[in-house]
């Protein structure tokens, strides 16, 4: 019988002989054999046995999908997709009003980096945040229901990359563009890029009761591109830090223009002082937002110079340290927070730039480290013992290194080119170690072909040893930037929506249901149950709905089912509508019946044996 899990060091062999982007290793690919002390196989370290769950949730960013990916670990199943950018007609989401003004008319969103709330430095598990690149969005996703809560458009950026992060408790989403622009995107000429053009920084707050944004206060930093950020823990629970490049202002050809300067910079910046600034006015309203211009409102805002164009900045487990990777520069620069706020205390500062000071490298750098070969280190993550893993992009591997020492102790191939990885817990104030899974941008000859484009690929990778260890792949679609991997005791979903008679629109015995005409606006309160819909249990036909041309209709839904993953769909033939409602949930789809006919309304989720007679008729009756 043919194995459905392959070999690792079978695959490992074969990958190697295909890749042109491996570097020379000097220690050689690691995991021929297992040292787990359970000794179990690699097919027996991801299998879940039937009836049994994942020990982590992989919240996965989709890219330009717009959506979420969720994974079981080890067994790296995907569960479910969660939209929250790009309508998704298999849920609804999109159709319904609610989703609909959520989504502000986009359909599409360029998801990178999820990150869920934080208490203490840990993951709580309530909700997570994402954000929109291509859009100026963020968006709340309940991890409650696995629903999208909110979105907010901000004002003033060019593109939020490098979010989201969150503070130690969820005290702020920080939002840094990854394009500068205008205030207020308005016309400019690129001549006056280093003047007209501003890279803005956005500091978020959520309402966890009321699910609800709100932009706190924006930074005004000068016109570079911000990559990634991170949030500091513990003794730097106040600060963020975050990568720039193209600090040369290049306009055009960037891919050389940009990348220039032997050093950018990481921007250090206090927000708990700047919440006090904004707290004490002082700040400009720029188009709805309070703005904070680092050349009129001095301090709490400091750069590093950091070897040429870095990429990602990761915070230490600890909050000692901030770890830069060179994308271009092939060294991950390890960063002392207590060396930077010793030279902020003595203003030692190198020069200005745009009212920033800058602080020495050689006063704040703590190490740099160079594994050779490797090339293009893009993330770090973090283990439970001191250890470091970054992924390098060009040389296809993950390289793991101790934080105190500099030292390397292993590398792995992947395959090939991952940008993030994501380690259990990783980046919370104590991970878990276990699993660090590689999100890799080529899959290339890894899976079946479907065409010229191939999948991403997501390599699994068993940290419990001393050497770590590639232990299977998955196929992943296009594309995930980032995950977090959270231990499944901290999501509490709920199994049903509460039963919540004030509900807005909400009915829930077949008495209340009713079809309410005001001039020419119609009002369906109807149900879903196993398996009818009840639209006016009154009528002759309950399951029908009548209409006059050029009526504005009303469909609110409660489904009165109050079983666990017992979901009703709502499509209408031929007028591009559909809607899920979940066990005790409510929605409401609006349209114009414009035009005149007789169409099938049916439910659209497989419900009961039933199923294929939930259904009814929509009449329009010709003007
Ligand atoms: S970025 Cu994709 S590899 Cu948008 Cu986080 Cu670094
Ligand atoms: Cu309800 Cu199918």
């Amino acid at each position: 019988m043919k194995k459905w899990i392959p070999a690792a060091s079978g695959l490992i062999a074969g990958f190697m002989a295909a890749t042109v982007f491996f570097a020379d290793f000097s220690s050689g690919p690691s995991g021929e054999a297992s040292k787990d002390s359970a000794n179990k196989t690699n097919a027996e370290k991801v299998y879940v046995p039937y009836g049994e769950l994942d020990d982590y949730y992989m919240l996965s960013s989709g890219g330009h999908s717009g959506q979420l990916f969720v994974y079981g670990v080890p067994s790296m199943r995907k569960i479910r997709t969660v939209p929250v950018f790009t309508p998704d007609p298999a849920t609804g989401y999109g159709f319904d009003d609610k989703s609909k003004e959520m989504l502000g008319g986009y359909t599409w969103g360029d998801f990178h980096h999820p990150a869920i709330s934080e208490t203490n430095g840990e993951y709580d598990g309530k909700f997570l945040f994402a954000n929109d690149v291509a859009n100026n969005r963020i968006a709340s996703v309940d991890l409650s229901t696995f629903h999208t809560a909110d979105i907010m458009e901000m004002p003033n950026m060019g593109g939020p990359h490098a979010g989201t992060f969150v503070t130690e408790n969820t005290e702020y989403i920080v939002m840094p563009t990854r394009f500068s622009v205008p205030m207020g995107k308005e016309y400019a000429s690129l001549d006056e890029f280093e003047d007209k053009y501003k890279g803005v920084t956005s500091m978020v707050k959520f309402d966890q009761d009321a699910k609800k944004f709100e932009l706190a206060y924006q930074i005004m930093l000068p016109p570079w591109s911000y990559d990634l950020s991170d949030a500091g823990k513990k003794v730097s629970g106040d600060w963020i830090v975050m990568t720039t490049y193209n600090t040369e202002f290049a306009t055009t050809n960037n891919e050389i223009n940009a990348s220039q300067n032997d050093r950018d910079y990481i921007v250090l910046i206090n927000w708990k002082e700047l919440e006090k600034k904004v707290a004490d006015g002082e700040y400009e309203e720029v188009n709805g937002a309070k703005m904070i211009d680092p050349r009129k409102h001095k301090g709490s805002i400091y750069a590093i110079p950091v070897a040429k164009s870095p990429h990602g900045v990761d915070v230490t487990p600890d909050g000692t340290r901030f770890i830069a990777s060179g994308k271009l520069a092939p060294l991950m620069t390890v960063f002392s927070f207590e060396k930077a706020f010793e030279s902020i205390k003595n203003e030692d500062f190198a020069e200005e730039k745009f009212g920033i000071p800058v602080l020495p490298y050689d006063k704040v750098v703590e190490r740099e480290v160079d594994p050779p070969g490797a090339l293009g280190p893009l993330h770090t993550q973090f283990d439970d013992q001191g250890y470091a893993y970054n992924t390098m992009f060009i040389s296809s591997e993950v390289v793991k290194w101790k934080v105190d020492t500099g030292e390397v102790v292993d590398r792995v191939p992947v395959h090939y080119s991952p940008g993030h990885s994501t380690a259990a817990e990783g980046d919370t104030a104590s991970p878990d170690g276990k699993w660090l899974i590689s999100l890799n941008k080529i899959a290339k000859d890894n899976f079946l072909s479907v065409g010229p484009s191939h999948p991403e690929s997501m390599d699994l990778i068993d940290l419990s040893g001393d050497k770590m260890e590639v232990i299977y792949t998955v196929p992943v679609d296009p594309e995930p930037h980032y995950a977090q991997t959270i231990h499944r005791d901290k999501i509490k979903t709920l199994k049903i929506y509460e039963k919540d008679e004030k509900r807005k629109n909400s009915v829930w015995n077949q008495e209340d249901t009713r079809i309410e005409r005001k001039g020419n606006e119609v009002h369906v309160y109807g149900i879903a149950m196993r398996s009818k819909f009840i639209f006016d249990a009154k009528a002759e036909r309950a399951d029908e709905i009548k209409v006059k041309q050029g009526d504005k209709v009303y469909i609110h839904l409660t489904n009165i089912d109050l079983d666990q993953d017992i979901t009703h769909g709502f499509g209408i033939m031929d007028h591009d509508l559909n809607y899920e409602v979940q066990p005790g949930q409510t929605s409401t789809i609006e349209f114009t019946a414009d035009r005149a006919g007789t169409f099938p309304i049916y439910c659209t989720n497989f419900c009961s044996a039933l199923h294929q007679e939930m259904s009814g008729y929509l009449l329009v009756e010709p003007k």
